[in-house]
């Protein structure tokens, strides 16, 4: 699959696609990244890809015909019909059953918007869908663009181990659509305060049951409304009492 990220400032993805276990996605190829800067698309002296508004107002607007021209250079490097996507407040939510969607692409083009945004006649005109990561407005586009590859990245073929890798159906589906289970690691005791007893039991029926009910019991305390779709998947009667109560 191939995106394409029309950016200001290509630098700031360097370290991110270099790192951790998404780096073979990437340098393989196999998720390949390709940069556009709107600025290579300028024309005069001063290379402007921003403009004061219209109507008044603080800030800069990111002109259209930079951004149009990079996103019809990209369309005739690639010959596809490649969604674009920009990433906005305004947007659809990412969640993991749509990672998934774009994880089984063939890519897109994404949009980082900077200044106070974009001039709207290129949103109307170029701009597919618009994915938001919450409600928080950012400086640039370019760390949901990076949030986005990651997500999209470890879901290819052999970039998680294979016992990562039953997650992969879907939010933690693994577990039933439940939140993770906690982890810890060693020591045994740190700062006076020791392992649950059972994971050092080596009991792994009982480690299981145990993992099932941390699950159950974090999600009712902290995301009850991924009971619902837990409940069409993956819960027994016996987890639905367990959730229901928060008990273990
Ligand atoms: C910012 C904004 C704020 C309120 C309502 C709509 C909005 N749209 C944008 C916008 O597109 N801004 C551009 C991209 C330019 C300024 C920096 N940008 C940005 C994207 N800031 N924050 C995001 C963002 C993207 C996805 N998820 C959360 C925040």
């Amino acid at each position: 699959m191939r995106f394409d990220v029309v950016t200001l400032f290509a630098e700031l993805f360097s370290p991110f696609i270099r790192a951790g276990v998404t780096r073979r996605a990437f340098e393989s190829a196999l998720v390949d990244v390709h940069f556009s800067n709107p600025r290579d698309f300028t024309t005069g002296n001063y290379r402007r890809v921003d403009d004061r508004p219209f109507g008044g107002g603080p800030g800069m607007v990111m002109m259209a015909e930079p951004l149009a021209k990079a996103v019809a250079h990209i369309r005739a490097m690639r010959n596809d019909n490649a969604p674009v996507i920009l990433f906005s407040p305004i947007g659809k939510r990412l969640d993991h059953s749509a990672v998934r969607h774009w994880a089984g692409s063939s890519g897109a083009i994404l949009i980082c918007g900077r200044y106070e945004g974009l001039d709207q006649r290129f949103i109307d005109t170029h701009v597919d869908i618009q994915i938001s990561l919450g409600d928080f407005v950012l400086s640039g586009g370019e760390i949901p663009a990076m949030a986005f590859l990651d997500a999209v990245a470890r879901l290819q073929p052999g970039v998680l181990s294979d016992s990562d890798s039953y997650r992969f159906d879907s939010f933690n589906e693994g577990l039933g659509g439940l939140l993770d289970c906690p982890h810890f690691t060693r020591p045994e005791v740190w700062e006076g305060r020791a392992v649950p007893a059972v994971l050092m039991s080596g009991n792994h029926g009982q480690i299981g049951r145990w993992r099932r009910n941390q699950s159950l019991s974090l999600t009712a305390d902290h995301r009850p409304d991924l009971l619902a779709t837990a409940g069409a998947t993956g819960l027994s009667d016996a987890d639905g009492q367990n959730a229901l109560t928060g008990k273990i």
